[in-house]
């Protein structure tokens, strides 16, 4: 399988980090991709009419996308449990939209600022994403411990990965203060050997 990927990409590394949880990595081959809405990549355009990465080619040709699809992909084919059956799967799906949702608020922060010449940047809407990352932090922190401390699982795999992502882009807005719990969740979570052999380039 071939996977069109960026290192600095939260939803790449979400399927980097399913790949090696579940002994899956050597399976697939990187391809690394650069590219944004104002610089399309066309042989990505080709796989994923989004134009979006990550996307997954199969051997039979057809390509996955979005993460989340390629992630619950990885997990039914290693037999791996990521996505759990019964109850506790649609908190664990429930808990993946969280981390997704702060990736893509975080990734509008990120392209507003990148890509949007500063003399047409809307500060109130910046805002307004960054408060959604912060009022999602405080739901994980003080509604979602408990499912954090449980066992591996997708929703965990995507807040880490959201985290680091904050990290990465944003650090100098500070998202751990006021969520001293899920900081805490978050230094023992991204010690992880999946979580440090998908590191972000400069993080
Ligand atoms: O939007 C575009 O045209 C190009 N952007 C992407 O492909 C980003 C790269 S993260 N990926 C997504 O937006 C995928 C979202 C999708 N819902 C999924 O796969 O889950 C780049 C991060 C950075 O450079 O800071």
């Amino acid at each position: 399988m071939k996977l069109a990927f960026n290192p600095a990409s939260p939803y790449a590394r979400k399927v980097a980090v399913v790949l090696h949880e579940t002994s899956q990595i050597d399976d697939v081959e990187f391809s690394e991709v650069v590219l944004s809405p104002l610089a399309p990549d066309a042989e990505t355009a080709q796989k994923n009419p989004l134009g979006k990465i990550p996307a997954l080619e199969r051997p039979d040709g057809v390509t996955l996308y979005d993460s989340r699809v390629i992630c619950a992909f990885l997990d039914e084919r290693a037999g791996s449990g990521l996505i759990p059956s019964g109850a506790r799967r649609w908190e664990t799906l429930t808990l993946e939209a969280t981390g997704d949702g702060i990736m893509d608020a975080a990734l509008l922060v990120t392209y507003e600022a990148r890509l949007r010449p500063a003399e047409l940047q809307m500060e109130p809407w910046t805002d307004a994403q960054w408060d959604k990352i912060m009022q999602a932090c405080t739901a994980l922190n003080t509604r979602w411990m408990s499912h954090l401390a449980g066992p591996l699982d997708m929703g965990q795999i995507s807040v880490g990965c959201a985290l680091a992502y904050l990290d990465f882009r944003h650090d100098a807005r500070g998202w751990r203060k006021g969520h001293d719990a899920l900081a805490a969740w978050y230094e023992t979570f991204s010690a992880r050997a999946s979580m440090q052999a998908s590191r972000s380039p400069e993080a």
